[in-house]
């Protein structure tokens, strides 16, 4: 029997009413009319529902499918980059990391070079193997080593040239999911398919000093359009930075913030880049933020709990951290996590918020899933 059928009098006016209504949900559809009280709880949820799910990327696929790549794939115009991107199951068929962030691996061969081109989407590097790769950023050629962090801002031409002998592997971040969402996506080819070469390299490097000035401890200054003038921050001052930020204090995770030299500002308008220390048996508190991360393993083992779900990570893997779960990491040997968010645009927008949980969470499922 039909749950919905009605009894009694009410029957004959209900029906009528209730086809009239269903005419007119059929003309408001017709008619590209939403009614909001069909669809208030989906659209103004408690707290955040991002369609991204806590995910990670073993280093043990994706670098053997990038060295595939590297045989298979060559880099021309057209195609512009050796790239995979992280695309998140929670948004199936996306090249998204995260609703609004893009992340991916890159890898450039022994005398390759990856075509000059520029963007409205601003990008960052962080390197993680090889040597020899050269990224060329509106004329100031900026040399990449392991742990490194290299920028390039919206809009800026850049090229990847490599001088090596063997192929160099990296982690690109990008706004672009946030540009797309506001349709403000362009694009250019340079001219030639690469800059002309710089000489000396790695000037914005030699500008700015001193090193402590591009690092801050707890929250870089709010939103400036500007993005940072420094384009390399080099593995050998962050990690002395992080040394330096470990030895004050016994604490299980020291963090500190990439930003620019001269306003103190995150490193891109966009983009927060910062490091994070984890100690040898060290556990951090579980919190959560607003805001999507991708985390980076740069080197070091360990597991994370994302909104219950327990993944173990090791060098070069990568996983993400959707707005608002609840986050906790912990490592027995220590580890340096590099880690990218969106969260200038949500602090400068007002809609930054933090939530520092009482306890640790249960563990409910682990990564990679079962059935
Ligand atoms: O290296 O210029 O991962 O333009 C995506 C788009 C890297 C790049 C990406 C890009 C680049
Ligand atoms: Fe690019």
């Amino acid at each position: 029997m039909d749950t919905n059928e009605l009894t009694g009098s009410d029957r004959p006016h209900d029906v009528a009413q209730e086809t009239e209504l269903d005419a007119f949900y059929a003309d408001l559809a017709a008619a590209h009319l939403h009614p909001l009280w069909r669809i208030t709880r989906e659209l103004l949820t408690a707290t955040p529902a991002p369609r991204a799910v806590p995910w990670l990327w073993p280093a043990s696929v994706m670098l053997p499918l990038a060295r595939r790549a590297l045989r298979l794939v060559p880099v021309d115009r057209g195609g512009e980059r050796r790239v995979l991107s992280l695309g998140n199951p929670g948004m199936p068929g996306s090249p998204y990391a995260a609703g609004t962030l893009w992340g991916a691996i890159q890898c450039l061969g022994p005398g390759e070079t990856a075509p000059a081109h520029r963007h409205s989407p601003g990008a960052i590097r962080f390197v993680l193997s090889g040597t020899g790769v050269s990224t060329t950023v509106d004329g100031d050629a900026c040399d990449m080593y392991p742990g490194d962090l290299v920028l390039t801002p919206s809009w800026n031409w850049h090229d990847h040239t490599s001088t090596g002998d063997g192929p160099m592997f990296w982690f690109d971040g990008l706004d672009l999911p946030m540009v797309e969402a506001l349709d403000a996506v362009f694009f250019e080819p340079y001219p030639d398919f690469r800059q002309p070469d710089s000489e000396p390299h790695n000037r914005s490097e030699h500008a700015y000093g001193p090193d402590r000035t591009r690092y801050a401890e707890g929250d870089a200054q709010p939103l400036d359009p500007r993005p940072s003038p420094l384009l390399v921050y080099r593995w050998a001052d962050t990690d002395a930075e992080l040394t330096r930020l470990a030895s004050r204090r016994d604490e299980a995770m020291v963090s500190l913030e990439f930003v620019n030299p001269q306003t103190g500002a995150s490193v891109l308008p966009t983009l927060s880049c910062a490091m994070h220390r984890l100690a040898a048996g060290g556990a951090t508190a579980p919190v959560r933020r607003t805001g999507n991360t991708v985390v980076v393993v740069f080197r070091g083992s360990g597991a994370s709990v994302v909104d219950g779900v327990r993944m173990e990570w090791s060098d070069g893997d990568m996983f993400v951290v959707p707005s608002w779960s609840a986050v906790e990491h912990a490592s027995a040997i220590g580890a340096d996590l590099f880690t990218l968010g969106d969260a200038p645009v949500l602090r400068a927008l007002g809609l930054y918020r933090e939530q520092r949980l009482p306890a640790p969470q249960q563990v409910r499922g682990t990564f990679p899933h079962g059935d």
